[in-house]
């Protein structure tokens, strides 16, 4: 029987050729076995939820007790094992967290997809802890639901906190191929024929031209969910009249950006995608695809209960659930309000400061990505190169304080997530800040962005808008150091 240690020594090494491991294993060998043993084991599966009162076939992320995701610690090491128990190949990528490059489960670039029936393995350390989530990178398995929460708690868990997750996904009974491909075929959408138009002259515009009409929800959903319901029938966390709630709100969407709407509730911000920001109170916060908020809420001493709603960007449509403080009467929720809700703005990025800020530093090396895209052909692009694994990797070196300018020349907002590393927003429209910390960010029509980031983890990466159908079409690039 192999030591602990001898197996990390023998996985690194197997690392280096073949890493991530994924295999079609019948029976598994002994050192598989025992390593298997040591971690978590997550299971790739198909699963049943209803959604307007009918059956939806969705993925799942689980482990052998039915829990979904991880729940772990900081300064523990992740170490689990991916099974991948579903008819098709996977691969999970661990969002938010800054693994070996070959862990970090983007098919193509990072290792290949898991065969159905194989598994692969993942050993690293957990350098921060916040609330961060897994999605499948493979194809669109996303928007069917290929996603689960990944919470690392540290001190930011006081003991008197009940922890509360809050996953937004958009679904829709259409297949996500059948999604895409009406998205391609622009005219076949009812929305995509009147909008054409416009779109076709959205490449090339100035940001002012830009910034005028900004275009959202470019695909119809059948319905919105908070933890896999809609508000007909919303999940209700029981919580303590006089409690206090960090409440972990993922926005795992597809293609949807929200106002979380805490109702009469004001909350303290106190992290955005895990990194810790200097407090903001507010009852209404913007998330954006992909990002995450850690707010703290004190409740009232009465009895009540309290909506925790989100409001889809520029519509009336909204999910969510419902925090409920002692025996309090659960009124039912509309899933629309009453008024159309504004397109997300940077108001608060600009007002987010980073906790621990990048040590300051000039750029060594910049990079300047215009967003760019022709919304008539659904194709999407970086400085108007659609990606294909001819497209050259952004050149960076080991050490480097690297800055990427983004600027959007098109009319729909992107959120921007770069792979492996944290970074920091340093500038909205030429106005340089200590911005916050975090993965994802996200820039709106005709706006520029700078984040900074150290080339700390060595490796071949993905940068790309989190909008899922925007990233199948090219929105998308990597860097690549060693
Ligand atoms: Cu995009």
């Amino acid at each position: 029987m192999l030591s602990r240690r001898a197996l990390l020594v023998s996985a690194a090494a197997a690392a280096a050729v073949r890493p991530a491991t994924p295999s079609a294993q019948t029976a598994p060998a002994p050192d598989s076995i025992e390593s298997a043993r040591s971690a978590t084991i997550l299971q790739l599966q198909r699963r049943m939820i209803e959604v307007n009162g009918k059956p939806a076939s969705v993925f799942g992320i689980r482990q052998p007790d039915s829990s979904s995701g991880i729940i772990t610690e900081v300064g523990k090491r992740f170490s689990v094992r991916l099974q991948n128990n579903i008819d098709q190949p996977s691969l999970i990528h661990w969002h938010g967290l800054t693994p070996p490059w070959r862990q970090d489960g983007v098919p193509g670039i990072s290792a290949p997809p898991i065969p159905p029936g194989g598994s692969a393995d993942y050993d690293f350390p957990l350098r921060f802890g916040g609330t961060f989530w897994m999605h499948s990178h493979q194809g669109l398995q996303e928007q069917s639901l290929m996603l689960a929460p990944l919470i690392i708690h540290d001190d930011r868990n006081r003991p008197r906190d009940q922890d509360v997750v809050l996953i937004l996904n958009d679904f829709s009974f259409t297949p996500p191929e059948e999604i895409f491909a009406g998205l391609k075929k622009s005219g076949s959408m009812p929305n995509m024929a009147a909008r054409a138009p416009q779109m076709a002259s959205a490449t090339g515009m100035t940001p002012t031209g830009a910034a005028a009409a900004p275009d959202l929800n470019d695909v119809k959903y059948d319905a919105f969910l908070a933890n896999d319901r809609t508000l007909a029938d919303p999940e209700v966390v029981k919580v303590e009249p006089g409690g206090h709630v960090l409440l972990r709100v993922i926005n795992g969407s597809s293609m949807s950006n929200y106002h979380l709407d805490l109702g009469q509730l004001k909350g303290e911000l106190i992290a955005v995608d895990g990194f810790r920001t200097a407090s903001v109170i507010a009852s209404r916060f913007p998330i954006a695809v992909a990002q995450r908020l850690d707010i703290r809420l004190e409740l009232p001493r009465e009895p009540t209960a309290y909506p925790v709603l989100a409001v889809l960007e520029g519509d009336r449509r909204q999910t969510g659930i419902v925090l409920a403080a002692g025996r309090a009467a659960i009124a039912r929720i509309a899933d629309t309000t009453g008024t159309t809700s504004a397109a997300l703005t940077l108001d608060l990025e600009r007002r987010l400061h980073a906790a621990v800020p990048l040590r300051p530093r000039k750029a060594d090396r910049v990079h300047t990505l215009n967003l760019t895209g022709d919304m008539a052909r659904y194709i999407w692009s970086i400085n108007n190169i659609a990606w294909n694994k001819d497209v050259p990797p952004l050149p960076i070196a080991k050490g480097e304080r690297v800055e990427l300018v983004m600027i959007n020349q098109t009319r729909m907002p992107h959120p921007m997530h770069l792979h492996g590393h944290e970074f920091q927003v340093v500038e909205i429209d030429g106005k340089r800040f200590s911005g916050a910390v975090r993965d994802t960010v996200l820039v709106t029509p005709g706006r520029r962005v700078v984040i900074a980031f150290d080339a700390n983890n060595p490796g071949f990466w993905a940068f790309h808008c989190h909008l899922l159908y925007h990233l199948d079409a090219g929105m998308f690039t990597t860097l690549r150091y060693v």
